[in-house]
């Protein structure tokens, strides 16, 4: 695969490694050229930290997105995350929907919730709007509290096979039949992957760290849609993205006060070794 251009939507949290801070370098640094479209403007992302600000972008959108009609640009991907506010989730359909060359990998990380519960700036309403999404995506990036609260599942901390199959066949429902579930362990020392193609699971195991990191779905995420890009399956890119995003845990785990993110710049040489 040769050079792609590729458009993420996220927010800028100034300060906490995640959203465009993590998307921008990891796929710059897989070989993509990477176009941003800032959702959002936040001092520090918000799990947390407290008092933090946030400057939504919402009205920007619109004629951000008519420039570039006008100058005829397209992307070969376009990658969501964290967006601003519940009207934006249109206009980020419109682009992902418009923006695209025939052919454009389209992937959409719902980023609202974990740990069975909502990030503070989101509601139920949003989650409805971020329903809408599903069908313009072609590969769909929950973790299982976004798939449940998607899905209408009751979230459950532990679980079994058949748990997961039904929340993915439910969650496929909304239009997207490839979905790449993250932080699913069967087992306490373990956690892994479930790739869903088409009602087909496949299932990457590894070793679980026991201390949850922030911002390691936005390392995730970003690594999966660079490695896509160049040219990887789904399930190697779903692979290649988990066997990184443990090694930048591991990287962080010694250092008590680095609380709010994982180093995952010291990592980016065996990501670029796995591609
Ligand atoms: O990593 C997800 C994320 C992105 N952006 C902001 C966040 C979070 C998670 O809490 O607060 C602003």
């Amino acid at each position: 695969m040769d050079y792609k251009r590729i458009l993420t939507i996220q927010d800028i949290s100034c300060v906490g490694q995640c959203s465009l801070t993590v998307a921008l370098p990891i796929l710059s640094a897989c070989g993509h050229e990477t176009c941003i479209l800032p959702s959002a403007v936040l001092s520090t992302h918000t799990a947390g930290f407290s008092g933090f600000t946030f400057r939504d972008l919402t009205d920007d959108i619109p004629s951000i997105q008519a420039h570039w009609q006008k100058e005829g640009i397209s992307f070969d991907g376009i990658y969501t995350g964290y967006l601003g506010s519940t009207k934006q989730v249109g206009y980020v359909k419109n682009i992902l929907d418009t923006m695209g060359v025939d052919g454009a990998v389209k992937v959409v990380d719902p980023a609202f919730a974990d740990n069975g519960k909502l990030y503070p700036i989101f509601d139920t309403v949003y989650v409805e709007a971020m329903k809408t999404l599903c069908p313009s995506a072609d590969i769909l990036l929950p973790n299982i509290t976004e798939a449940c609260f998607l899905a209408g599942v009751e979230y459950k901390e532990v679980y079994d096979e058949n748990y997961i199959k039904e929340l993915l066949d439910s969650l496929s429902k909304l239009g997207c039949s490839t979905i790449v579930l993250t932080g699913v362990g069967y087992q306490s020392e373990k956690t892994g992957v479930v790739v869903y193609e088409s009602g087909k699971l496949s299932y990457y195991e590894h070793k679980r760290i026991a201390k949850g990191c922030h911002g390691t779905g936005d390392v995730y995420a970003s690594a999966f849609t660079g490695a896509l890009l160049k040219g990887k399956t789904i399930f190697e890119a779903a692979k290649i993205a988990a066997d990184y995003t443990v090694l930048c845990i591991e990287n962080t785990q010694g250092d008590p006060k680095h609380w709010y993110g994982v180093k995952f710049e010291t990592a980016l040489s065996e990501l670029l070794g796995m591609l």
